[in-house]
């Protein structure tokens, strides 16, 4: 299969965060997939690197996954989830929860990581105003934070490229600096030594606006559309304390590093550090149907229970809120995930994974590289070019038959938790081949 040639529809797709003209002259089109590959349209298998685009976490259509969709488009197609329920919503939403650490036993479905961004940020404020602080309107994100595209999401988020075009977006709103530091941290392994001060520039924002006026801060655990930035070791649990000394409720961004990725259900367990409300998506269903959710505290939740019975306690919600086929998707994808231990194969496999990426170092213009369970980033240095290295290491190694992702000048390794050493050596014999070619 080729790109469709019929010139009548040629046009008609406009792919998003894309070089849409540029895909056109080299196009690459992926037609099935199965387990740790996908097929293209010549025919060539791709191991998939990045396990889709960060979501399919065990691997491509398995079968377990495949039946509760294909049983459940045949029996439900789709179900009015306001003021209506089916079975499938309730057990999904519980099994989310009884995954989720702490006292985040509530499950709000959505359809996406930027719509579960969004819902947080409105979630933090109706919570601070229920609970009598509605002065509280100010939302705080990070520089290189990433939380999908929907107004509040690029708000907080610390992506200019993704802001620019856009206009003042969210109003109220602050920054957080990112973590990345190559001068003291480059080539760590797993959490970097340094930089747990930099969460007490969330003092400093307070000291500024005041408390009273701050409802929330959002955070990833690791950043990784940005180039995978994990956080500094002791940096979330100063965040967590200062938010809680200050009434701010913290809002984990989970999407990426959910169901596993790190080698835990979620960062929030693997570092110990539980925020009020997390936001997931993605691995939610390995990929498979497109659905997001709030996981949210007892606490947040119990202050929209407060009302008179008969009112609509939470105004807000999709009409795929919770669509049959996402919620038998979500229950079988999270079977999959403990029958096959799957996050515990992840955390198993980290050391190996590691030492793989880190074999880069040495290489030209490798300038960092940062992991943290089955995820890498390889940061090579910025030439005065229109195209990148890491996009010519992405495009090349696609047609090798390895899918990569990258971002600026960030190759980004994320491959479904299924991965087997030997592919793990494919990955990053491949990358560190094409670094020497484009250097
Ligand atoms: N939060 C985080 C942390 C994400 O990584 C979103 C929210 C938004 O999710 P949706 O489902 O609305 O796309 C994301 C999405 C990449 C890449 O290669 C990353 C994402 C999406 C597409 C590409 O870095 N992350």
């Amino acid at each position: 299969m080729d790109i469709p040639s019929n010139h009548s529809n040629h046009d008609a797709l406009w792919l998003p965060f894309t070089a849409n003209r540029q895909f056109r002259s080299t196009p690459r089109m992926l037609v099935s997939a199965h387990g740790m590959y996908y097929k293209d349209d010549r025919g060539h298998d791709v191991l998939d690197g990045c396990a889709g685009l960060w979501c399919v976490n065990a691997g491509h259509t398995r079968p377990r996954i495949v039946e509760a969709v294909q049983k459940t488009v045949a029996t439900l197609d789709f179900a009015p989830a306001f003021q209506m329920g089916h079975p499938l919503a309730f057990e999904a939403a519980d099994r989310v929860a009884r995954l989720a650490p702490g006292n985040l036993n509530h499950v709000f479905f959505c359809n996406s990581g930027s719509e579960a961004g969004d819902s947080a940020l409105k979630i933090a404020l109706a919570y601070q105003r229920l609970r009598g602080e509605g002065t509280r309107t100010r939302l705080i994100g990070r520089e290189r934070g990433y939380h999908g595209v929907g107004f509040g999401g690029i708000s907080v988020g610390g992506i200019s490229g993704n802001r620019k075009l856009y206009g003042t977006m969210l109003g109220g709103v602050d920054h957080l600096p990112h973590t990345l530091d190559l001068e003291r941290n480059a080539f760590s392994r797993g959490q970097p030594e340094h930089g747990a001060e930099l969460a007490d520039a969330l003092e400093r924002i307070v000291t500024l606006h005041d408390a009273s006026t701050i409802a929330a801060v959002i955070v990833e655990p690791m950043a990784g559309s940005t180039g995978v930035l994990p956080a500094p070791k002791g940096y979330l649990k100063r965040l967590r304390d200062i938010c809680t000394k200050h009434g701010i409720l913290l809002i984990f961004d989970e999407v990426i590093t959910g169901f596993g990725r790190l080698g835990a259900s979620f960062a929030a367990e693997k570092y110990g550090v539980v925020p009020d409300i997390m936001t997931v998506a993605k691995g939610i269903t390995n990929g498979t149907v497109p659905m997001g959710a709030n996981i949210v505290s007892d606490t947040v939740f119990d202050a929209f229970m407060q009302g008179p019975p008969e009112a609509i306690d939470l105004p807000h919600g999709y009409t795929y809120t919770a669509h049959p086929i996402a919620c038998a998707a979500a229950i079988a994808t999270l079977d999959t995930y403990a029958e096959e231990h799957l996050f515990e194969r992840a955390a198993a496999l980290t050391p190996y994974f590691e030492d793989a990426a880190h074999s880069l170092r040495g290489l030209p213009n490798v300038v960092d590289i940062r992991n943290e369970g089955l995820v890498a980033g390889i940061e090579l240095a910025p030439r005065d070019a229109k195209t990148t290295r890491a996009y010519e290491i992405f495009d090349r190694a696609f047609h090798e038959g390895v899918l990569l992702r990258y971002t600026g000048d960030i190759v980004a390794v994320s491959p479904p938790l299924i991965v087997e050493k030997a592919e793990i050596d494919r990955i990053f014999e491949t990358i560190g081949r094409l670094i020497r070619q484009v250097a």
